[in-house]
């Protein structure tokens, strides 16, 4: 009891570090992306009702026909970026298979940084994707579109939970932390109807979404809150904040933060009603969202 509490504690901290910044990526958390992508997508169609390219389309509110016919021949550049800690394996190889598994044309510059844009540009790239520690943005060079990952990847997230829900509309959902990627996926839950309650543990964070997403509800005891909702989506970067007691048999959970915030024990009794990966949504929901004008 001691222990689980002390690790609580310590999530709860984490949380409250995580709201602001972002998690790094590691190479163990891409290596295995681009093989598995096939697999990937059965899964979602599964699990979801749709794949990769199906949710992203949901999540800018266009459909894979619509996106496929105007623009599957734009070619996109990723460029490996290394200022900071550097260059991740295996990250802009993965960025790469995810764009071509959904079907577009996707490149790898072989310079990196600023020489790595030029050449994207000079190859004919209309849309390049780039990454430092901080910051994961894909730019569409015609429109002048920025797309930033966290709030691509909130958007994408609560879209995969709107479709798995059978739609979210009227239904309640808990929202963990409201940085980037959580003001996201509530924009995009609150429009399609849900009624969405929001922890952080920075209570001022809360309420300056109220501002942008109007209608949201604030908890403020998230023990008590956890074990009342179904849905559940978690924004925040805390490891093992969601503990087997707060798993029913009907809960589905959409969980982009990095690492995972359920426990180990939980994975069995949820299998099937978790969506959570290390780039694919993200990636996908920035490049339809890039593309659209
Ligand atoms: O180009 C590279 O290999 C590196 N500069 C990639 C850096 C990757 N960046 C991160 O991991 C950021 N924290 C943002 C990732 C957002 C994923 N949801």
């Amino acid at each position: 009891m001691y222990q689980k509490r002390t690790k609580f504690l310590f999530s709860i901290v984490v949380v409250l570090r995580g709201s602001g910044n972002v998690t790094r990526l590691k190479e163990e958390d891409v290596l295995y992306i681009a093989e598995s992508l096939k697999e990937y997508d059965k899964q979602m169609v599964k699990n979801v009702g749709k794949s990769l390219s199906g949710i992203a389309a949901h999540s800018i509110g266009s459909t894979e026909k619509e996106i496929y016919d105007l623009h599957h021949a734009v070619p996109v550049g990723v460029i490996p970026v290394t200022c900071g800690k550097g260059i991740i394996n295996g990250f802009s190889g993965s960025v790469q298979k995810i764009i071509e598994h959904l079907g577009f044309i996707a490149f790898v510059t072989r310079h990196k940084d600023v020489g790595g844009l030029a050449e994207a540009v000079r190859k004919g790239a209309k849309v390049v994707f780039l990454a430092d520690d901080d910051h994961f943005i894909a730019i569409n060079i015609s429109t002048g579109r920025v797309v930033d990952n966290a709030e691509a990847t909130g958007k994408g997230y609560a879209a995969a939970l709107d479709l798995m829900s059978g739609g979210l509309r009227d239904k309640e959902v808990l929202l963990l932390g409201v940085g980037p990627v959580g003001a996201g996926a509530a924009a995009f839950m609150s429009a399609h109807g849900a009624r969405v309650f929001v922890y952080d543990v920075e209570l001022e964070q809360a309420e300056n979404l109220k501002k942008t997403v109007p209608g949201v509800q604030i908890v403020r005891d998230f023990h008590e809150a956890l074990p009342e909702y179904k849905l559940l989506f978690d924004a925040t970067p805390a490891p093992e904040i969601i503990v087997k007691e707060y798993v029913r048999e009907d809960t589905m959970i959409s969980a982009p933060g990095i690492p995972l915030g359920l426990s180990r024990e939980c994975l069995p009794l949820i299998a099937g009603r978790l969506i959570h990966d290390a780039l694919e949504i993200g990636v996908a929901a920035m490049l339809f969202e890039a593309l659209f004008n």
